[in-house]
């Protein structure tokens, strides 16, 4: 009978189904040495939780997560809530002993995200980020291949994660659009991504220089949301507040190894529902990926005959590559939630064998510090060197 790991998990919209998805689903397709109980999901309206519970297949739920973390009967922890929770969760949740699993970005700032590295470290649990998209079976690929030197010394990583979903000026000023709840806007959503990526498959970075800007600056508040977030009333107009992040923010980067990259992050570019893109040019080859295609990466080799030579599409959906051999025949491709469920199954490996788990919040960590240097470098418009933060 393999181990059982008790969840709690903090968070029932987007994230928090997503991450209810893969806890349900992983034992049926992967053995991963434990198994979740899915104990309570936490949710501050009760109707919406307890709804959720029902929906999701958790055994119960809570109201407070505070009460959540305390429980005897919860092994791990998962926070799929807005950034400004995720610092106060999951220290009050590592003193208590529990592992940890939280979305991304690790935290609204650099100086929270350590914090948080100090209290798991403390307190000798696990912990993981949810950057789900290393666990893309293609990026897993590209990654195997750069290690086995397929494309040769790295000169460019190029990166996009583009998306188009506010760009109706009545669309209203929702959590994701107040920096006192998200900390940033495609910054820290999306630019958090692809820094990931780019550690995880390129390497550390050294110094950013970089630019954003806010397109539209007041939004409509919808309906119920606390005036205190910079509400005006009057005059007859639907009460409007005022957008405190980035609706776009681009920058580039060296890496210590030489290499250089550029990076964007928009919530204005139309057509762009999740487009979240990259390419790496080496001395030996190229490989490109495209989220959009997730089942495909682009290869180029320099080794190639002359008259040979071009991108070849591979497939990724055969035995050999990652993940794979645990979903259906090759060819039967797989989506994006079942990045999640990789997530869910190497955290679970992870606890009950004992072996590290990556990102972990040292990678977090890493992330946040390149969020925070290029928003430093576009406030003081100078590159900024990651090791000054
Ligand atoms: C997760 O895959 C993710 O990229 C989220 O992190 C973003 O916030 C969402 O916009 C798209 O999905």
């Amino acid at each position: 009978m393999p181990k059982e790991i008790n969840v709690g998990l903090v968070g029932y919209s987007f994230m928090g189904k997503a991450h209810s998805h893969a806890y349900r689903d992983v034992e049926m397709f992967f053995d991963s040495g434990a198994v979740p109980v899915m104990k309570a999901i936490c949710g501050r309206n009760e109707v919406a939780v307890a709804a959720a519970a029902k929906k999701f297949g958790w055994e119960g739920y809570e109201t407070s997560w505070k009460k959540l973390v305390e429980r005897d009967d919860i092994d791990l922890v998962d926070i799929s809530t807005p950034g400004d929770s995720h610092r106060d969760i999951a220290v009050a949740a590592a003193a208590a002993g529990k592992h940890i699993f939280c979305e991304k970005p690790l935290a609204n700032t650099l100086a929270e995200a350590r914090e948080m590295l100090d209290a798991v470290q403390k307190a000798k649990v696990k912990h993981m980020v949810a950057f789900n998209y290393r666990r893309v079976p293609a990026v897993a690929l590209a990654r195997q291949l750069i290690e086995e030197g397929r494309i040769g010394k790295i000169y460019h990583w190029r990166a996009v994660y583009l998306q188009d979903w506010i760009m109706d000026p009545n669309f209203p000023l929702v959590w994701r659009l107040v920096k006192k709840q998200a900390g940033s806007g495609p910054h820290g959503d999306l630019n958090a991504h692809i820094i990931d990526l780019a550690h995880y498959l390129v390497g550390d970075i050294s110094d950013v220089v970089g630019m954003d800007t806010t397109f539209i600056k007041e939004r409509p508040m919808p309906e119920g949301i606390d005036a205190s977030l910079g509400a005006r009333v009057g005059g007859g107009r639907r009460r409007m507040g005022r957008v405190t992040v980035d609706d776009a923010t681009l920058f580039l980067a060296r890496f210590k190894n030489g290499a250089i990259g550029s990076f964007e992050a928009t919530r204005f570019a139309g057509g762009r529902r999740n487009h979240n893109r990259f390419e790496i040019n080496g001395s030996k080859g190229s490989l490109a990926f495209n989220l959009e295609k997730m089942n495909e990466l682009q290869f180029y080799s320099r080794d190639d005959e002359p008259h040979m030579q071009g991108f070849r599409e591979i497939v990724v959906n055969e035995k050999a590559h990652p993940y794979i051999a645990a979903w259906w025949p090759p060819g039967h491709i797989i989506g994006w939630e079942h990045t999640f469920v990789h997530e869910v199954h190497d955290l679970l490996s992870s606890i009950v064998r004992g072996k590290p788990v990556h990102p972990d919040f040292e990678d977090g960590v890493r992330v946040q510090a390149v969020l925070e240097g290029v928003s430093l470098s576009a406030r003081e418009k100078r590159w900024v060197k990651i090791s000054e933060l």
